[in-house]
């Protein structure tokens, strides 16, 4: 049943003990054996007569969904005809987001390829690691990016052939793939081949690669955004999140495609460009992370824009910020929890459900449980670990931290979270950044929270830091507004700010002024850095 001529992906799957449980089989979660998520997101809308619809926007371009299958056709033909690519391969994909990018990831996929695809920022030696760790064969790569990835590809054993795109050279996969003919043999995959190996944004350790099948691609269409996020034919998505993380991909090509919208690729973009994109595109789905929300609320032209939904994931989106959006331009925003193991959004609510400090419900098709210390169901309100179970869920590529994200069926996600008796779901922490301090557990997002209320703030990070007396105490990180200054008198108002409005115990008696925060490429605020700076 598979079509994967090379087995790599097949033989380091975890063995099927230590897999999740899946739930599939009724409904839009059961699948034919034979499934190519490509060609359902994209040829599917041809097929049927939707191939003049706008499809890819970016600076200069306008693709329709058939401009978007030509460049896929032709540029699979070049993997296949000029580069010998088979079934399996993994080809590693390296561009900010843009419309080459997008292509390429459907060509790869059309091709029975594995996608493997890169932050734009990752230097030679993260590269490397991907290469080995993946055993990369093939890449796509920008031409702009080009430096980084051919001093990883020299000391790779595994990657011959590589192919630049964006470049005018004769040797451009411009000029290879129009060579090609404009129509593909797709490869009629299994729907539990491996379509793509995500690589995890990092906080801690070595990046651990996640595996998805072509179903899981289904499946996280027919989920969150059917159910949640809810869009129309005629929506444009944009946003920030690279199509490297599963954030992005799903927000910016697999969902609008899943429903015959479009989608508008910016490169990079400052919040005042954003939304200077979002007007000159007529976006009117947008996603980001909840600390850009809150750079996006201070901008004056940010009332009056054509935007009818916005997504928050990546980070808990506290109530203030969740405020400051919906005061800045009337729109209640969309927050989710997801994660590259688990594909995408899990736990979330819509605009008329959302409860401000809460991340939401289970997405139908989900199951999600509160366990205690000894894995069993927590009581309702009591903190504990998240463990979540769907269609979709945790695959690492020959990693053995699959036995600490995944026990009896459940991912567990690392997440310290309590379900409420009306089943929302309330992000405490990381469930290592749990501060215990004097005894008396303390989450890092709670501080922060009440430390984002002061006016003066416009950042901050809250960790635990060794303490002789109490274990630990809450140490408190604060960039803040404009030219404001630092000083021990501001320090002290800040904690006494943090007293008047939550248990006096949690208040920071550590404060640090920093012009920035440690964040990874996706935004992330990185408190084990702020735990111990380097
Ligand atoms: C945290 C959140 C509270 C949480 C992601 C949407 O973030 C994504 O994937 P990552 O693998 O990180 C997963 C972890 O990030 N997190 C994400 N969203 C929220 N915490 N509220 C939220 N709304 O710790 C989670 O375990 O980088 C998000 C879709 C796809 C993704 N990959």
């Amino acid at each position: 049943m598979s079509a994967h001529v090379d087995t790599f992906a097949r033989d380091h799957l975890p063995p099927l003990g230590q897999q999740p449980e899946y739930l599939l089989g009724e409904g839009d979660l059961a699948f034919p054996q034979q499934l190519n998520c490509a060609v359902e997101l994209l040829d599917r809308h041809v097929a049927q007569g939707r191939g003049n619809r706008l499809c890819i926007q970016a600076s200069g371009v306008r693709w329709t969904y058939a401009d978007l299958l030509e460049h896929a056709n032709r540029i699979a033909n070049m993997l296949v005809r000029d580069m010998g690519l088979v079934p399996g391969n993994r080809v590693l994909l390296r561009a900010p987001n843009n419309p080459m990018m997008a292509a390429c990831w459907f060509a790869v996929v059309k091709a029975g390829g594995i996608a493997v695809a890169t932050m734009p920022m990752l230097r030679s030696k993260e590269l490397k690691q991907i290469l080995d760790k993946a055993q990369v064969t093939h890449a796509l790569c920008d031409g702009r990016l080009a430096g980084e990835l051919q001093s990883a590809a020299a000391q790779s054993q595994t990657l011959k052939q590589v192919r630049f795109f964006n470049d005018p050279g004769p040797d451009g996969v411009e000029a290879l793939m129009a060579k090609q003919p404009a129509q593909f043999d797709n490869v009629a995959t299994a729907a539990d081949d491996t379509c793509i190996i995500a690589f995890t944004s990092g906080t801690t350790g070595q990046p651990k690669g996640t595996m998805h099948f072509h179903r899981d691609v289904m499946a996280a269409c027919a989920c969150w955004p059917r159910h949640v996020l809810r869009p129309q034919e005629d929506d444009v998505f944009i946003g920030t999140p690279p199509l490297a993380f599963t954030f992005g991909l799903g927000g910016l090509l697999l969902f609008p495609l899943s429903v015959g919208a479009s989608a508008a690729l910016v490169e990079k973009a400052s919040p005042a460009e954003l939304i200077e994109a979002v007007k000159a595109f007529g976006a009117t789905v947008l996603f980001t992370a909840p600390t850009s929300y809150r750079a996006l609320a201070q901008l004056p032209g940010v009332a009056h824009t054509g935007l009818r939904k916005c997504v928050s994931a990546g980070e808990a989106l506290t109530a203030d910020t969740r405020a400051q959006w919906r005061d800045a331009t009337g729109i209640e925003l969309i927050d989710g929890i997801g994660a590259t193991e688990m594909l995408h959004i899990f736990i979330s609510a819509d605009e008329a459900h959302a409860r401000p400090g809460a991340t939401g419900t289970v997405v139908p098709g989900y199951q999600a449980c509160i366990m205690d210390e000894h894995g069993r169901p927590a009581p309702i309100g009591q903190v504990g670990r998240l463990a979540v179970k769907g269609p979709t869920g945790c695959r690492y590529l020959a990693d053995p931290r699959q036995a600490t994200y995944v026990k009896d069926g459940w991912n567990y996600t690392g997440d310290a979270y309590s379900m409420d008796a009306q089943g929302y779901f309330w992000y405490q922490s990381r469930t290592d950044d749990m501060i215990v301090s004097a005894g008396y557990n303390i989450a890092s997002t709670d501080v922060e929270e009440a430390l984002l209320q002061h006016p003066s703030i416009a950042e901050c990070g809250v960790v635990g830091v060794p303490d002789v007396q109490r274990g630990q105490i809450v140490k408190a990180f604060v960039v803040l507004k404009g030219d404001t200054h630092g000083t021990d008198e501001l320090a002290r108002e800040l904690q006494d700010f943090v007293k008047q409005s939550i248990a006096p115990y949690k208040y920071p008696r550590a404060i640090e002024f920093r012009r920035e925060l440690p964040r990874t490429q996706t935004g992330k605020l990185q408190r084990f850095r702020l735990r111990s700076p380097e």
